[in-house]
């Protein structure tokens, strides 16, 4: 395992002709726009790739061509292609091998193991790895290897695809990790094609209505805490099923809940179909949430993080604001 620089990580992809790329569970725009953008770029340069996203695509990043492009390989047939010829695997966005979850051992399989990411607490695995824990977005990083790999600028597919993942990181240039570097690489990407409008529309307003419902029913049944600077809310299976939706991401809910004046701390704890409790952790004015995720196991960014517990809601509560209570 080592640190290589990105024009490393490029000349291994340039060697390798049959390629998988992974990323992290519960994908979120960022992983589902480097998913595409990975594909999309690497076949153009007469590669086989494939992409293994684990559990369900969510249906918000349809427009980008997910289900032609992601999870088309029967996992049998992954196997036997792992071990029959040399594939060279890479992960992104994932801060550690655990969260490519039922895909992990699959991407542990490859013959050239490479990681590439923009999260701080990734402390590197695979053979080789680029972190960039300076960049807003994993599509960023992606951006600048595509360019050192220097096949001239990416299409307006690929584009469209970083765009949307840095959008979906930097909260539509909100967040904290929004810098002028986003900016400029966001103003790149509109140059190259990426359609501002198309890629918000899509994903900003076009929930289905049961989607907001359960919105709705998280916010009435939320919390808040410690006089308003912490505000708690649940995502009960109930509730999911009450809104007639299967397994919902809880990022609707903590971005509705962090619009609260005066919060610092935005807590969502999601009963998962598996039987364990999913914590998403927002923080706002620079509370650090990734040390509550750490403590548990878990991790992300300082401002945005998540893990998962065993047990009930009721007890993952109890312990999560335990730990909570040391730093508010
Ligand atoms: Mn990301």
């Amino acid at each position: 395992m080592s640190a290589v620089t990105l024009a490393d990580l490029g000349a291994r992809l340039e060697k390798a002709s049959d390629i998988f790329v992974f990323t992290h569970e519960v994908a979120d725009g960022d992983a589902l726009g480097s998913m595409v953008a990975l594909v999309l770029y690497l076949r153009a340069l007469g590669k086989q790739v494939y992409a293994f996203v684990p559990g369900r695509v969510q249906a918000s990043y349809r427009f980008l061509g997910t289900d032609e492009l992601l999870n088309t390989m029967a996992e049998g047939e992954a196997w036997k292609m792992v071990r029959s010829r040399r594939v060279t695997c890479l992960s992104a966005d994932a801060a550690d091998v655990d969260r490519l979850a039922q895909w992990k051992n699959l991407f542990l399989a490859g013959a050239d193991r490479l990681v590439l990411d923009h999260h701080a607490s990734n402390e590197g695995f695979g053979d080789a790895f680029y972190v960039d824990g300076t960049s807003g977005s994993c599509c960023e990083v992606l951006l600048a290897l595509f360019t050192v790999m220097g096949h001239g600028p990416v299409d307006a597919r690929v584009a469209t695809a970083l765009y949307a993942g840095l959008a979906a990181d930097t909260g539509s240039f909100q967040y904290a990790n929004t810098t002028a570097a986003s900016l400029m690489h966001a103003a790149q990407l509109v140059e190259l094609g990426a359609s501002p409008e198309d890629i918000s529309r899509n994903v900003n307003e076009a929930r289905p209505y049961s989607a907001l419902k359960l919105v709705a029913a998280s916010v009435t049944d939320s919390r808040l805490l410690y006089s308003g600077q912490v505000v708690l809310a649940h995502v009960t299976r109930r509730m999911l099923e009450e809104a007639g939706c299967d397994e919902e991401d809880t990022e609707a809910v903590t971005n509705e809940l962090r619009r609260i004046a005066g919060t610092r701390v935005v807590i969502v704890l999601k009963e998962s179909s598996d039987g364990t409790v999913k914590v998403s952790l927002r923080g706002k004015y620079g509370f650090d949430v990734k040390r509550i995720a750490l403590a548990f196991g878990g991790g992300g960014h300082v401002l945005a993080a998540g893990c998962t517990l065993p047990g009930t809601i009721e007890r993952a509560e109890a312990d999560v604001l335990a730990e909570l209570d040391k730093y508010v």
